[in-house]
């Protein structure tokens, strides 16, 4: 009915925030400033990548490789860069510090009052930028502490219970950003026409299980045999579904709705693996567990890694409690 429909049409993000801060006090209002600001970058990243294919310059390749040895795209520096403006406005954050700059990025004017740091990758799947599929953002804040005056963001190697709100952004047929700032996870919807998030979802919980597997099976001669073992397992047993996007925010949110495993293994040449702790990990980590699920390297909760430098790598495994536990007792297995 009427009323209800309009309730529905007016639970936006900064008011969802303080609802369930339940409290205007100073910390609250930060906490909902910088889900605002974090909103409106996905806004105007959202747009850009709508319109991507129908201007010049937009797509490809900038010429250039970033910290991390890989070839940078154009709307990899264009997402960059939304962020950092978009926070050097809000007068709150800091320091800013992503997968596409080598140190942390400063905003000497905020940093007297500003107390957060935010991490991010502003576009992950950078392969389906140019071919029209689906990607993401993803985001995580952190309080400062410590003066950081050698510019090493030193404070910042701690543990995953240091983030205070983590989520993500997916760019698929529709925009939805999911968060939490460690009260549940919630999704919201980008409707184009009021340029407004609109809640879709709370308390979404990962089913205990689920059908699908998410990994690179390209990978497998470079794996640890223990995963090796487990995929054979799951091939031979009936009720498994692959499903691999190339975008980790598009299958991880598909394994928060349906339940399943997103795996991102070491390998022979990345005994590490590919995905980074600080931006994708850790954050990824804090919402799938808020959801009831868990994230792993294979050794250790992906949420207790305490990491050395900005740009760690970890494992990741992650997604519905039993799946997790399943791929866990083969590595236990094997160790
Ligand atoms: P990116 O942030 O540089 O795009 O890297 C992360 C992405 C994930 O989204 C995705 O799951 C993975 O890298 C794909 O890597 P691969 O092509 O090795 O399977
Ligand atoms: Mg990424």
């Amino acid at each position: 009915d009427y009323e209800s429909a309009l309730g529905r049409d007016c639970t936006t993000l900064s008011r969802h925030v303080l609802q369930q801060l339940q409290s205007f006090s100073a910390d609250a209002q930060d906490l909902s400033a910088l889900m605002s600001r974090i909103a409106l970058a996905g806004k105007l990243i959202s747009r850009h990548l709508s319109r991507a294919g129908l201007m010049e310059g937009v797509l490809g390749f900038t010429g250039d490789v970033n910290v991390q040895g890989e070839s940078v795209k154009k709307l990899d520096v264009y997402a960059n860069d939304v962020f950092i403006s978009v926070f050097k406005q809000s007068g709150l954050v800091c320091r800013l510090a992503s997968e596409e700059m080598e140190k942390p990025y400063y905003i000497p004017e905020n940093c007297p009052i500003g107390r957060y740091t935010l991490l991010y990758d502003p576009i992950d799947g950078s392969s389906n930028t140019d071919i029209n599929m689906s990607l993401g953002s993803i985001f995580a804040i952190r309080q400062q502490e410590g003066n950081d005056l050698d510019g090493e963001a030193k404070d910042l190697l701690q543990l995953g219970s240091k983030q205070i709100a983590a989520g993500y952004i997916l760019y698929g047929p529709s925009t939805i950003l999911v968060y939490s700032i460690g009260k549940g996870v919630h999704s919201f919807t980008l409707d184009p026409s009021l340029g407004e998030f609109i809640l879709s979802e709370e308390n979404i919980q990962l089913p205990q299980h689920g059908s699908v597997y998410s990994v690179n099976e390209g990978n497998f001669w470079q794996w640890d045999e223990s995963i090796r073992e487990y995929i054979r397992y799951v091939h031979r047993t009936e009720g498994y579904t692959a499903r691999y996007s190339g975008a980790m925010v598009g299958d991880i949110h598909r394994i928060l709705v349906q339940g399943g495993v997103f795996l991102y293994p070491g390998t022979v040449k990345k005994p590490e693996g590919k995905i980074r702790l600080l931006y994708e990990s850790a954050p990824l980590a804090f919402l799938v567990e808020q959801a009831g699920g868990r994230a792993i390297t294979g050794t250790q909760d992906i949420m207790d890694v305490v990491p050395e430098k900005l740009h760690q790598r970890t494992p990741l495994i992650i997604g519905s409690k039993d799946d997790v536990a399943l791929v866990e007792s083969f590595i236990q297995r094997h160790a």
